[in-house]
């Protein structure tokens, strides 16, 4: 039976410190099943995820120079539709945790895309069936008022796994912010997409190299280690998205998941206190 593992220290991480390792984290076996689910030869297939997968959540794509402009409106698994696509029984079979990890799921179409375009996947609302991230469906789930964003390059489509998530939406909010809502060129943006990647996570595909691609695959049931900063600073972005605050609050929580993950060691909790209210102000 798959379950959860308590807290597992990272080396960067100090006594006293909040680090993202100390979010709920998954055995081994069940990160191969994570890694599985989003490697059923099914391209396109995108998580979306705050703490925990998002059901039933509006997913639109847009180019990213013209966001108005949607190109594909999709909604993410829930259990209705997991029982309508994969029957009663087989929905029944599935394990507590897999049923959990089907949560958010959705395929997004790449035909209609360019492999060398960027676009923009933008979540909206849906419901949360496992915020405390303990693999076991919620009778009653939460439902997610704010929406989030990922930066995607078009030929990310056509790949086995990746996610619109807390990292994505702290990427996006970051670029937006810098360059005052008008982005520059796609070269630049992806220059300065894997300068944050490199600033916020490890090398989680293992091809030798931290870049953007990194934060896409990000996952976190299975990869919250990777991230290098703070549990609590994932925690209240996904907090503030879930309950729809206005968007100077997100732009704020988003500069700080990067600013914190790309401190080279833990400070002192009480530096790291001052660090955050100046970060906040
Ligand atoms: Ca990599």
């Amino acid at each position: 039976m798959w379950h959860c593992l308590g807290p597992v220290n990272s080396p960067r991480a100090g006594p006293g410190l909040t680090r993202s390792s100390r979010l709920p984290t998954v055995a081994p076996m069940l990160r191969l099943s994570v890694l599985l689910l989003f490697s059923l030869g099914l391209a396109g297939c995108f998580h979306v995820q705050l703490n925990g997968g998002i059901a039933a959540a509006e997913v639109t794509v847009a180019s990213l120079e013209r966001p108005q402009e949607i190109i594909a409106r999709l909604y993410s698994h829930d259990p209705e539709t997991m029982v309508a696509w994969k029957g009663q029984a087989a929905w029944d079979a599935l394990s507590a945790s897999h049923k959990a990890l089907w949560m958010g799921v959705v395929f997004l179409p790449a035909e209609q895309l360019r492999e060398q375009d960027l676009y923009l996947v933008s979540a909206r609302g849906g419901d949360s069936y496992d915020s405390d991230m303990d693999l076991v469906m919620a009778e009653a789930p939460v439902r997610i008022r704010g929406e989030w964003h990922a930066i995607v390059p078009g030929y990310k489509f056509g790949e086995l796994r990746n996610s619109v998530s807390l990292l994505t939406e702290a990427c996006y909010q970051w670029l937006m912010f810098e360059h005052d809502d008008k982005l520059p060129g796609r070269a630049q943006i992806l220059a300065e997409l894997d300068g944050l990647a490199v600033r916020m996570v490890d090398d989680i595909n293992g091809d030798g190299a931290v870049d953007y691609s990194d934060v896409l695959i990000w996952n976190i049931y299975s990869d919250a280690r990777h991230y290098r900063g703070e549990a609590e600073d994932l925690q209240e972005l996904a907090m503030l998205i879930s309950l729809g605050f206005p968007r100077e609050f997100i732009v704020q929580a988003s500069r700080r998941i990067v600013a914190m993950a790309a401190l080279p060691e833990p400070p002192e909790p009480r530096l790291l206190g001052y660090l955050r209210k100046r970060l906040w102000n």
